[in-house]
């Protein structure tokens, strides 16, 4: 082994590539002597039973045997194992030409930290891309993507692309599936990294059997990750959409009928609205727990507008203000035990008494809630005061 170690690391997933592995690398083996790049390459493989490893070692590439299934683990793994500081990761099945990943390399010596290759704004050679992926799958969840993670990547799922280890370190990637091409691209954007683009070519793959990718179970991963990723889209949008027309739908009701037009809004739509409200409310709670606490590995570091906002948060605050919406309550309860005793506690009509239940329960569970997150968002600071060394 060389003690200076390589500029560029060439990794490859490879799961039973015996027809298409040599040729793989030998386009890989041209493209460095032309390039003159002090280059390795490795084999990424979990599994092989069709002599992938032996192919790999006999054309001097390095195998790293990987235990944990699948084209993330794969890749993860290699990547821990590659030496250099340029990754180049491409498919083992002859699909892409790895002579165009000159390009992406010097996209990352230009300072990108990620380079994508790009098929939908390259060339797809003829039979190389089912339509399904071509005109549904890829543009449709790189679209999906690109809304909810803030990034110009026109192709998230293209297998050829490059990254520096460092930034490859810093992302602490976790998924072990197919959705690893798409988590590189949240990862990245997610840590405000350089992101560049360079069209690729998309050749039909040069194998006989089927692919290991399945349309719709990878596809699902991928849209899941996508919007695990996104609490601001899943959570905190819908929370105060939900809140918005919950309080619109209960502020009128809770009172008396509420007409619009001929038509008279009762106490069903004070039920509804006040869950709703509830519902939302809990949506926004949870998210912004979420961006506090997994900001280490998951989501990156809380925006600056939230992280502002905590400077003003005091956990005596949060309790004060969920005391005082419970207390709301009770003493909207209260108020109407007082008048039932004065009505000597005969039978109630429920399209009255239960319109002040209602309000009183969510006034709270709003408040119960506003308890709960309090505490919840005092540990952040407490763990924040931890990481300055005041804990100490
Ligand atoms: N080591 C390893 N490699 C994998 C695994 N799954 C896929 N690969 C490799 O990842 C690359 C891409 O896999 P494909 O099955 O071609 O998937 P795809 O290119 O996304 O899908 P198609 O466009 O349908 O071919 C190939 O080199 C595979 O050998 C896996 O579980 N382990
Ligand atoms: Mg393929």
């Amino acid at each position: 082994m060389t003690a200076t170690p390589p500029e560029v690391s060439f990794v490859l997933p490879c799961l039973n590539e015996a027809e298409t592995l040599a040729g793989c690398l030998r386009e890989i083996d041209e493209c460095i002597a032309r390039q003159g790049w002090s280059a390795e390459v490795i084999v990424a493989d979990n599994g092989s039973s069709d002599g992938s490893r032996e192919i790999a070692r006999r054309c001097g590439a390095r195998v790293v045997e990987v235990a944990e299934r699948g084209y993330g683990s794969a890749l993860r793994a290699g990547f821990l194992a590659a030496r250099g500081r340029l990754l180049v990761m491409g498919d083992a099945d002859l699909s892409y030409d790895f002579r165009e990943s000159v390009a992406l390399v010097e996209l990352l010596r230009g300072g990108c930290e990620l380079a994508m290759g790009t098929r939908l704004r390259g060339r797809i050679e003829p039979g190389a891309m089912p339509w399904k992926h071509r005109w549904l799958g890829n543009p449709v969840l790189s679209w999906i993507g690109r809304r909810l993670h803030g990034v110009r990547v026109s192709d998230f799922h293209c297998g050829l692309r490059a990254l520096s280890r460092d930034a490859f370190l810093r992302m602490r990637t976790s998924t072990t599936g197919m959705e690893f091409a798409s988590e590189l691209v949240v990862r990245a954007a997610l840590l405000r990294m350089r992101i560049g683009e360079a069209p690729v070519t998309l050749r039909k793959d040069g194998r006989s059997r089927p692919p290991h990718l399945r349309s719709f179970r990878d596809g699902w991963r991928h849209l899941r990750y996508l919007l695990c990723m996104a609490p601001r889209f899943t959570l905190v949008l819908p929370g105060l959409v939900l809140m918005a027309l919950g309080a619109a739908a209960a502020a009128p009701t809770w009172r008396g009928t509420f007409w619009v037009g001929g038509v008279g809004f009762d106490i069903g739509t004070l039920v509804a609205g006040s869950l709703a409200l509830v519902v939302g409310y809990q949506w926004v709670t949870a998210a912004i727990a979420v961006r506090l606490f997994a900001h280490t590995s998951a989501f990156g570091p809380p925006s600056e507008r939230l992280q502002r906002a905590f400077g003003f948060f005091r956990l005596e605050l949060g309790l004060a203000a969920g005391a005082l919406c419970v207390l709301l309550g009770a003493v909207l309860i209260a108020a109407r035990l007082l008048e039932w005793r004065a009505g000597g506690y005969g039978r109630l009509d429920p399209s009255e008494s239960a319109r002040a239940m209602v309000a009183a329960a969510t006034l709270i569970a709003l408040g119960a809630q506003t308890v709960f997150a309090s505490f919840v968002y005092s540990m952040y600071g407490l763990q924040q005061e931890i990481e300055r060394g005041g804990g100490a």
